[in-house]
């Protein structure tokens, strides 16, 4: 075994976005892309020699080759050891509990979430600190200056380690410890629910669909579900991971997950469905007849986070991303907690975690998590909604009803229009940017803006401020408008609009015509259609 030293020049685009860097999959194939991220990542972390990593992916197309090139990289490089998942495969929030729960100083997540895989995919490497969450912006600045100035990477020359074998093995002097993906996790969610309760009400005869929709939670949900919960066999479909996610779009929305959707509109639907995406950080709940918003199932938790063994102590506080609907809020102001506002991006709840200042966190985006690890975590989100239900003993739509009564209902949806032409869509941005200053105080399609501005956080934590996280509008009577650009894409830009009104009388309301009023005046303030040459959104959720 040797090391080469392979010479090369900065490959432009690698900054890494709202979580990681993502490309297509052939972006990522071609000569040196992978090598110089990778060793860019080892030069803004201040090397890997003599450290511990985590390595594991969601099972795409790639994963298995870019797992051996992350290991030949690190032995070459000096790492003291990488506990990698069998198969290269970790979820991502199982990563993020094993970077803790181990005291690694990292790890590898390979992984582009939700988007498709396959060779005509999409592929993502991201980089976890020590904490087990994103690395914050302030490391992935590092490791972008660092793929502007690479000339050089080391890697060794070796045959591809067994991955597919628990146990320890050399690559140099690195050790790499290849361990079961599932049971750490496995152990935490034992840890933080009523195993008890679950058992007792999967006994009871409650019917529960779980769609692993191909990806990587399909061993987990089995464990976890059938095997240890009792749940029926065939509860979780899909339940195999493919490296293409059986061709399908690994997103757990009323979309992509349309299947499940009309399982539970129909009138044999089980008492509970469930998905999760690519990585196994996201997740969509829906009861019989009754879908749940992200947005909602965030504010439902945390009403009712006392039921559940981990939190009944009570919540420190809350936080969600700023197009996340103000649900919670309403929740927090409730229970006399903070609820902190903060961009969209996971890597911003990192902070107000370790500082313990916030218990729960969730996203718009299908995301929930808590201060179990540092990522969103889609089963762990499930198991709570269960646990919920085996407590109260109520259907998902009576607690739905329950909660808005008790709250009002921020109804709320986005509209994605996506692949447009980036120039466009930063032009409507700067357009309406510049206009925001006018707005307050104005009327719109018969609303009133009571705020407008650009979104800027100041970390309370270490002080950092991020801006230009996207426009946020405010009308007089609670509803409210988002626009931001995605971070996440790989393919031209990709707006998103968010929406959201709020009521507490007329609580029974389609979404989209409640939000009718909404809709009008994001049309009439920043001229969508014009501006991305669209009629309508691709995706409405
Ligand atoms: C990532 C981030 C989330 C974010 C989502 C959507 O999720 O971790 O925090 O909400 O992207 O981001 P955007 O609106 O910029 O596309 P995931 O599940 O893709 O890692």
């Amino acid at each position: 075994m040797t090391i080469q030293t392979v010479a090369t020049t900065p490959i432009e685009g690698q900054k890494p976005g709202t979580s990681g860097l993502r490309k297509q999959t052939k972006t990522f194939q071609e000569p040196h892309f992978l090598e110089n991220f990778i060793q860019s990542i080892w030069t803004g972390i201040g090397g890997v020699a003599d450290k511990t990593l985590v390595l594991g992916g969601d099972g795409r197309h790639f994963n298995a080759e870019a797992a051996q090139v992350v290991l030949r990289m690190a032995a070459a490089s000096g790492a003291a050891r990488v506990i990698v998942g069998q198969n290269a495969l970790l979820s991502t929030p199982a990563a993020s509990n094993l970077i803790r729960k181990r005291g690694a100083n990292g790890g590898i997540i390979l992984s582009a979430s939700h988007n498709p895989g396959g060779p005509d995919g999409d592929f993502g490497v991201k980089y976890n600190t020590a904490n087990g969450g994103p690395a914050p912006e302030t490391v992935t600045e590092k490791i972008f200056a660092a793929t502007k100035v690479i000339t050089e990477y080391a890697i060794y020359e070796t045959q591809d380690a067994d991955l597919s074998t628990l146990g320890e093995q050399t690559m140099g002097d690195m050790v790499i410890e290849v361990v079961d993906p599932v049971a750490d996790y496995a152990a935490l969610m034992a840890e933080i629910f009523d195993f008890d309760a679950l058992k007792a009400l999967f006994a009871s005869g409650f019917r529960m669909r779980f769609d692993a929709m191909h990806a990587i939670t399909g061993p987990y949900a089995h464990a976890i579900l059938e095997d240890t919960l009792g749940a029926e066999k065939g509860t979780v479909i899909n339940g195999i991971p493919s490296t293409d996610f059986g061709k399908g779009h690994p997103d757990p929305n009323p979309i992509w997950a349309k299947p499940l959707m009309d399982e539970m509109m129909g009138a044999s639907a089980p008492d509970f469905g469930a998905a999760s995406d690519g990585d196994g950080d996201r997740n969509m709940i829906v009861g019989k007849g009754q879908y749940v918003t992200p947005s909602d199932s965030l504010a439902v938790l945390a009403a009712n986070a006392t039921l559940i063994p981990a939190y009944s102590g009570g919540l420190k506080g809350v936080a969600r991303s700023m197009p996340t609907s103000l649900a919670v809020d309403r929740v927090a102001a409730s229970l006399g907690i903070d609820c902190f506002e903060t961009p969209t991006g996971w890597k911003f709840f990192g902070n107000l975690l370790d500082a313990g200042r916030c218990t729960l966190c969730g996203e718009e985006s299908a995301g929930t998590g808590s201060d179990h690890v540092r990522e969103k975590d889609g089963l762990w989100a499930v198991l709570f909604w269960l646990n919920i239900l085996a407590k109260r003993k109520i259907s998902v739509k009576d607690l739905m009803v329950e909660h808005w009564r008790a709250y009002g209902r921020n109804y709320y949806s986005r509209h994605d229009y996506e692949g447009v032409d980036a120039a466009g869509a930063n032009a409507l941005m700067d357009d309406l940017r510049a206009r925001l200053p006018d707005l307050p105080g104005t009327d719109v399609a018969g609303m009133t803006i009571a705020s407008a501005d650009d979104f800027a956080y100041d970390d309370p934590i270490d002080g950092s401020r991020t801006e230009k996280q996207g426009i946020r509008i405010g009308f007089e009577g609670g509803a409210r408008l988002v626009l931001r650009l995605s971070g996440t894409g790989t393919v031209g830009a990709t707006l998103r609009v968010y929406l959201e009104n709020l009521e507490t009388e007329a609580l029974d309301k389609d979404a989209q015509e409640a939000l009718a009023p909404v809709i009008a005046a994001a049309e009439a303030l920043a001229g969508i259609k014009a501006g991305t040459g669209r009629d309508a959104p691709d995706v409405i959720t």
